[in-house]
């Protein structure tokens, strides 16, 4: 994680504790921490590794564990903490320029605002200028601010949106008068971040059923309100649009609603090509309109196999379904274990034991755990000797789980600045799979980055590169890299890259992916798991793959384990 991040989560803490009334003195040691890591005198990763980080002023013992954790791991789980009890809501009110904590906590106090919707309503109606220490002029400024917040950062990750709408189109199938409902919009195409929500019902009264849903308990705001749809804000300033249709036209509307819109233009091209014309609502001729129940007919209407909506972008869609080659894309039943997977070992939160229990209570035949390495010793990499603990551990519990289900023992090894690995040739030969990854100097020039990574994929130990770019969504773009020139080097060495799982990752991205595929370079997919829910996130690497247009003879894990056994001794043999 970059030196400019660590600092600004530092002063996200801070903040977040002064809102919740922590002892100042506790909350400015965050704050000095944040501006001392912004004047370092050199890299943070120099400085942690030659231990002249300890000796800065303003970074005491705490904090200076704090750090490394973040730079290295990218992760502080008191951190995640800190943000699972302060209402979402309010640190949402920090993105407005000029609320700092002491405001936010007056505001909170005096008027009960928890969320930029309360904000905004609060000084709409003229409620903030009343408050002692606001006046007018704030009040002006605080409106600004919201608009400012909307147009710029209101994209969320898709594992947020997935967590809000889940309830909403709970409640909307719920209601009597409600026929069919889905989700639509790009979180139906599994885009890596929303925009808004989007949720679409058919029913024979769909203003009845609109009035009862702008009063859900999610409802924070209702922004437009008609017979037919209706646009929400929810809690945490995330927007919902709504909308009815009678059940005639839910296919129509569910395709158009679903995008993305260069899809629905071709969709409308094609139509028009053959004397139809397409909307939202149908598709029709000079004086009949055909009818289609599904989305499948629909396509079928105008020649078309059904595609699948992680494929609506554009992007040879049509083609490939006329001429019946769509791929037949993995899903997530497809896959038969993962390799990226921490354990307490070194930063993740669960045993061996209880992440192998876990794996195998999700329909996974093995697990691998690889944890981090030497160089890591602040995500708890672990030196030679643990190496080897780990694998007797590993060995008595194969013992006991096999031989239907297995570990495999692996390694995320951090890739060195040059692109030598962390671990010596004789130790990574008695890994069964080594997953090679950066971890630090995320600073390098793109030249340097990409030989240090070809370097890496072409290392004859090396089984998958790990989370490719680096990047963060919503939170940092990935080290600048020449991905495509790693993938040319991937495809010669035989060596297979991840499609990291974790929602804040989703890294190889779809269209990198898609490239890969067609170099014929192995995909793996891992959910890079610190916890045993973290195992979950395989949706989402499932997601990307999908949208990647691979199919489940693309991915190695969807191997049953003996292949997989076998595969991976044979990529062994290669050295
Ligand atoms: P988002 O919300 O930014 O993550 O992305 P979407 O794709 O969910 O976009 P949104 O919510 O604005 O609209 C939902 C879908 O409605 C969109 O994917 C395609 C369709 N749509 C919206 N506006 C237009 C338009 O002007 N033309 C066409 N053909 N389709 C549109
Ligand atoms: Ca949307
Ligand atoms: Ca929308
Ligand atoms: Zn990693």
């Amino acid at each position: 994680m970059e030196t400019g991040r660590i600092a600004q989560i530092l002063d996200e803490m801070g903040t977040m504790l002064e809102i919740n009334g922590e002892n100042p003195f506790r909350c400015r040691a965050y704050h000095t921490a944040a501006q001392s890591l912004m004047n370092l005198p050199d890299e943070l990763s120099e400085m942690i590794a030659d231990g002249r980080l300890a000796e800065v002023a303003g970074i005491g013992e705490t904090m200076y564990a704090k750090i490394v954790q973040l730079a290295t791991t990218g992760h502080l789980p008191s951190y995640d903490e800190l943000r699972r009890k302060t209402p979402p809501g309010l640190v949402a009110l920090l993105r407005i320029p000029g609320l700092g904590p002491k405001k936010i906590k007056t505001l909170r106090e005096d008027l009960r605002i928890e969320s930029l919707a309360d904000l905004r309503s609060a000084a709409e109606s003229g409620r903030i200028a009343g408050v002692k220490g606001f006046g007018e002029k704030t009040e002006k400024k605080i409106l600004e601010g919201i608009a400012f917040v909307e147009k710029s950062g209101g994209r969320i990750l898709q594992s947020h949106a997935l967590r809000l709408v889940t309830p909403i189109l709970e409640a909307v199938r719920k209601h009597p008068a409600v026929l069919r409902a889905e989700y639509c919009g790009s979180l139906r195409r599994r885009a890596e971040t929303i925009g808004d929500l989007d949720v679409l019902f058919s029913s024979k009264n769909p203003p009845e059923v609109i009035d009862r849903l702008v009063e859900l308990p999610q409802v924070a705001a209702v922004l437009a309100h008609g017979p037919t749809k209706a646009s929400v804000r929810l809690a945490d300033g995330v927007q919902c649009d709504l909308r009815g249709v009678e059940d005639e036209q839910f296919a129509f509307a569910l395709h158009y609603f679903t995008g993305s819109k260069a899809h629905n233009i071709a969709m409308r091209k094609r139509a028009l090509a053959r004397g139809l014309s397409l909307n939202e609502y149908a598709l029709s001729g000079e004086n009949s309109s055909i009818a289609c129940r599904t989305e499948a007919e629909l396509f079928r209407a105008l020649g078309l196999s059904y595609i699948p909506p992680e494929l609506r972008e554009d992007a040879g869609e049509l083609e490939a379904a006329e001429q019946e080659r769509l791929p037949s894309l993995i899903e997530r039943t497809d896959l038969r274990g993962t390799f990226h997977c921490h354990s307490v070992w070194s930063d993740g939160g669960a045993t061996i034991s209880e992440m192998a229990e876990a794996a195998r209570d999700r329909g996974l035949e093995y697990l691998g755990i690889a944890d981090h390495s030497r160089s890591a010793a602040y995500a708890g990499g672990l030196s030679i000797d643990r190496v080897r603990d780990q694998w007797a551990e590993i060995d008595a519990l194969n013992r006991r789980l096999g031989p239907r289900f297995h570990i495999f023992k692996g390694t995320e090894c951090d890739i060195l600045p040059d692109g030598a690995l962390d671990y010596p040739d004789d130790l990574l030969d008695q890994f069964d799979y080594v997953v090679a990854s950066v971890h630090s100097s995320f600073g390098l020039p793109r030249e340097a980055m990409t030989a240090r990574m070809v370097r890496a994929v072409s290392h004859p130990r090396v089984t998958m590169l790990g989370h490719p770019t680096g990047r963060l969504l919503l939170t940092r773009d990935g080290y600048s890299v020449d991905l495509d020139a790693v993938i040319e080097a991937a495809a010669r060495a035989g060596t297979a890259i991840e499609i990291n799982a974790n929602p804040h990752r989703l890294d190889l991205d779809a269209p990198h992916c898609r490239r890969a595929r067609d170099r014929k370079v192995p995909i793996a997919i891992n959910p890079d798991a610190h916890s045993v829910e973290g195992l979950d996130d395989l949706e989402f690497g499932i997601s990307v793959a999908r949208r990647g247009w691979l199919e489940a003879g693309d991915v190695w894990n969807t191997l049953p384990l003996e292949d997989m056994d076998r595969k991976l001794k044979e990529h062994r043999r290669r050295r």
